[in-house]
């Protein structure tokens, strides 16, 4: 196991720096203190070919024009809150409306968008790196002096864990993930529409035209229902109202029907590469890559729609608005810890 740290770039007067976790397969993955932005993972296809099975850039200058959130921790509250604005013991915080007159992903700088400080961590069979970053009260418009940290570890089963560990000085809101999108074939030689996912989701929501939470819905029957293992394909396919809806894919919260239990399953035939993930998140929001934009490359790769998918392990969207939901507020000085686990394997 190793940890190789690297000068990546500059923002102003600040270095950005890139932390790659080796285990001692040859699995790597490279994550910098700018948005604790995962920006490759170097994996083996079935015959032991290591390639890259996430889109990122390789440069600090083409993620602050990114729009796409690639490979980013997301922060304070992950997915859209409605009208930019919610209540909290009869205060209203007014957030940035950067979406549609909604607020998305934490707002104009989020935590995709701040510069982490950052620890090596090695303990025996794995290697990790944790970043931590002070939210002062009243940053992007939320309540609370937060400390929040991000622990990426590695170790030699070829699992990379993600763990969010945070704590307020007053009560607030929280909802974290990681915005990687994924891309089995290796080094982007395909897109994803033939990726084949699995999930133990009954239900999941259903969408308005803002891409805000309408109700809770049965997948029985519909293109969302990954039950038994289908391509994205399908549902990019599909005449389906809410898949058209999210540009021709997907762009949805499932919410999970059991946690810790191959809940989420991804493959890809032709290299062989398997994505498991565990986590004891709620949900997991499945963003096709609908909105990725036909212009330039990414990596000498044409940018399009489903080049990469996230599978966003977190609560419900909108959930300041929605009591129904799985609370996500945090109570003044009790610590909060969520983790989620990408296992890479071969078939
Ligand atoms: C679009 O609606 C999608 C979001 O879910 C995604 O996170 C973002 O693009 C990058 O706004």
């Amino acid at each position: 196991m190793k940890v190789v740290k690297e000068f990546f770039g500059h923002i102003n007067e600040e270095t950005v720096d890139l932390y790659t976790l080796e285990n001692d397969h040859g699995m790597s993955v490279s994550c910098m203190t700018l948005g604790c932005i995962i920006t490759k993972i170097m994996t083996p296809d079935r015959d032991g070919t290591l390639e890259n099975v996430v889109i990122g850039y390789d440069s600090v200058d083409e993620y602050l024009t990114d729009s796409y959130y690639l490979g980013a921790v997301i922060g304070r509250f992950a997915g859209r809150i409605a009208g930019a604005s919610f209540e909290l013991d009869g205060v209203t915080y007014p957030l940035a409306k950067n979406n549609n007159g909604n607020h998305l992903h934490g707002g104009l700088k989020g935590f995709d968008k701040v510069i982490w400080d950052a620890e090596v961590i090695e303990r025996e069979g794995e290697a990790g790196v944790q970043f931590s970053y002070f939210s002062p009260d009243g940053e992007e418009g939320y309540p609370g002096n937060l400390n929040v940290s991000v622990l990426y570890t590695l170790n030699n089963q070829n699992e990379l864990t993600i763990r969010y560990t945070a704590k307020s000085d007053q009560k607030t809101v929280l909802n974290m993930t990681n915005h990687s999108y994924f891309n089995l074939s290796g080094n982007l030689q395909r897109d994803t529409l033939d990726h084949s996912l699995q999930l133990k989701s009954s239900k999941y929501l259903e969408l308005n035209d803002e891409l805000l939470p309408l109700r809770v819905a049965d997948v029985q029957g519909t293109p969302f229902d990954f039950k038994a293992a289908h391509s994205i394909r399908e549902g990019a396919e599909s005449s389906f109202s809410q898949n058209k809806l999210a540009g021709e894919g997907y762009d949805h919260p499932f919410i999970l029907d059991t946690n810790h239990d191959h809940e989420i399953v991804l493959k890809e035939e032709q290299s062989g590469r398997s994505l498991t993930i565990e986590t004891d998140e709620v949900a997991v929001v499945l963003y096709s890559g609908t909105q990725i934009q036909e212009n330039g490359e990414i990596r000498g790769v044409p940018a399009r729609k489903y080049l990469g998918l996230c599978l966003e392990t977190q609560g419900l969207p909108d959930a300041v608005h929605h009591p129904e939901y799985p609370s996500c507020w945090i109570e003044k000085d009790v610590e909060v810890t969520k983790a989620t686990t990408y296992k890479f394997g071969t078939f």
